[in-house]
């Protein structure tokens, strides 16, 4: 949301980010810099938002299976937090509220997008992006977006700049993917353009029906040459692995799944390059370890895991280029990095990637129960690691409670940028602790499962809402939801969720029930 979305001008540096043969961005003009941004008091800020990447997936978060050097690094010169949550169990709703710092359950329609829904956040809504260009940043969002596009659901046409995007949220260089890997369209979208557009081949995108006498992975396995689905995905093919949802065309533009990961580095490099000499912000989100995975060649047959783990493999690389390419412009000390993931991990997530057989004593949610889209700490809880070598001068280990709803609130304080009134209404200044510089607890974090339950915990205590939900999953992953029609209370020093003490502790079932009742009345 700003005034100066109207004047669509292109900076030089922005023009040199942009690979050759890319078409004119309409980026907004960043607005007057501020005096701290002139003199580079201020740091780049850069959220590194992994898919689907689990509490007990890195290294140095314990997990022997698999060496992830660049991420550890990172952790040993930052803060290496071991309570941090995402707002939500599945990637919209949770990045809906990363960006906006508003509760993704006040907001009708944040559920998993499809990759022709409409935009989520709207233009009037105040953004992470729009709070660091207020104040002078450059941004940019790399890698998957899943927060729809264009005006209206299936009413985009992908052979033209769609009306609505990403500049008008306040990014001036965007390079996305519209949804996830396992959802069409298989396209990446740059400046609201399709990337490397083939005229040849125009895109029709429906999640209706399929169009004429085009293959889909239920009725044609035998194109399937690179995954087959374990469950669903099994609607249009494209590179040999078939998706949820049809489409048609696409040609040139269609992405190689193996070369996902190279192109949001290569466009991460390439934007950190080109604004060295200014601050910036960057929303990067690899497309890691989301399903289908199928790393680059590099990888693949890298981890004793398989592609489960040779994808954790090659989020490390990303983090390690991106990394090196800060160090080698001599900026990574004045670069304050976020990196964190979107929701809890899931093994077999549909495809036939030989997850489940191959995991051996890996545990992707570390201790805690359930993983992605459940209630239990499995379904939020995610690494998330603060290095900004300036600030944070040696490595810290926090186990303060910190939720990604307080991005906004604490960033804002970190550059001295004011807040409309009414935006990122459940945000709050926690800055201090996600800095390391203190171990304040934030006072509660609300935690939203697939199917909307709710629970509530403070660094002593979880309350989960009751639910008519299933008690695992019956459509695909083999997931422990923690529905349960009664009202649930885990002691969180007990950490893994197995005893419910609801009927013990009556008074703190109430007052967790009380502190609920207030946020969702008065946005507390
Ligand atoms: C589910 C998909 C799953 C994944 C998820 C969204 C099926 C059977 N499963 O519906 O594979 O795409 O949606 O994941 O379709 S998220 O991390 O983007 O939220
Ligand atoms: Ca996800």
């Amino acid at each position: 949301m700003k005034l100066s979305k109207s004047l669509l001008m292109l900076s030089p540096a922005l023009l040199l980010a942009m690979p050759l043969g890319a078409k004119t961005p309409k980026a907004p003009k960043a607005p007057k810099k501020n005096v701290a941004v002139c003199e580079r008091t201020l740091p780049n800020v850069i959220v590194l938002l992994a898919d689907d990447l689990g509490y007990g997936d890195l290294e140095c978060y314990g997990t022997k299976s698999v060496e992830t050097p660049n991420v550890n690094r990172l952790a040993a010169q930052g803060v290496r937090f071991t309570n941090a949550h995402a707002v939500a169990a599945t990637s919209t709703p949770s990045r809906y509220s990363l960006l906006t710092g508003e509760y993704s359950w006040r907001k009708e329609g944040t559920d998993v997008a499809a990759g022709n829904a409409g935009m989520i956040i709207r233009p009037e809504q105040f953004t992470l992006a729009d709070m660091f260009h207020s104040q002078g940043y450059v941004t940019a969002a790399i890698g998957k977006w899943h927060l729809g596009l264009g005006d209206k659901t299936a009413e985009q046409d992908w052979n033209a700049p769609l009306p609505a995007g990403l500049g008008d949220l306040g990014f001036d260089y965007h390079y996305i993917m519209a949804a996830t890997a396992d959802r069409v369209p298989c396209v990446f979208i740059e400046q609201g353009s399709v990337a490397n557009y083939d005229p040849s081949a125009p895109i029709q995108v429906s999640y209706k029906q399929n169009f004429p006498g085009e293959p889909t992975g239920r009725e044609n396995p035998e194109l399937l040459y690179n995954l087959k689905p374990s469950h669903g995905h099994d609607m249009s093919i494209v590179n040999g692995i078939s998706r949820i949802g049809y489409m048609k065309g696409g040609g040139k533009a269609l992405w190689k799944d193996e070369n996902i990961a190279d192109s949001i580095a290569s466009h991460t490099i390439d934007f950190i390059r080109a604004h060295a000499d200014e601050p910036f912000f960057m929303y990067c989100c690899t497309n890691d370890v989301h399903v289908p995975r199928f790393p680059h060649e590099r990888f693949r047959g890298k981890s004793p895991m398989g592609l489960r783990g040779d994808a954790i493999l090659q989020f490390d690389w990303t983090v390690g280029q991106i990394m090196n390419e800060l160090e080698r412009l001599g900026i990574a000390d004045n670069t304050l990095i976020l990196l964190t993931s979107d929701n809890g991990p899931v093994i077999d997530d549909g495809y036939d990637d030989r997850a489940v057989e191959l995991l051996g004593d890996h545990r992707p949610t570390g201790p805690f129960r359930g993983g992605k889209y459940s209630a239990f700490e499995g379904g939020t809880q995610v690494p998330f690691i603060a290095y900004w070598p300036k600030r944070i001068t040696e490595g810290k280990e926090s186990d303060a409670l910190v939720s990604q709803i307080d991005f906004m609130r604490s960033l804002s304080n970190l550059i001295g940028a004011k807040l409309p009134k009414g935006s990122a209404p459940d945000s709050k200044n926690s800055l201090p602790t996600l800095l390391g510089e203190s171990t304040q607890d934030r006072e509660y974090v609300v935690e939203q499962a697939a199917n909307h339950t709710l629970s509530i915990r403070t660094a002593d205590w979880k309350y989960i809402t009751p639910s008519n939900g299933e008690a695992v999953i019956s459509w695909g992953p083999v997931v422990e939801t923690g529905y349960l029609r009664a009202p649930q209370l885990y002691d969180m020093h007990k950490v893994t969720e197995q005893e419910n003490e609801a009927m013990q502790h009556p008074d703190i079932v109430f007052q967790l029930q009380q502190l609920l009742q207030d946020v969702k009345d008065h946005w507390k």
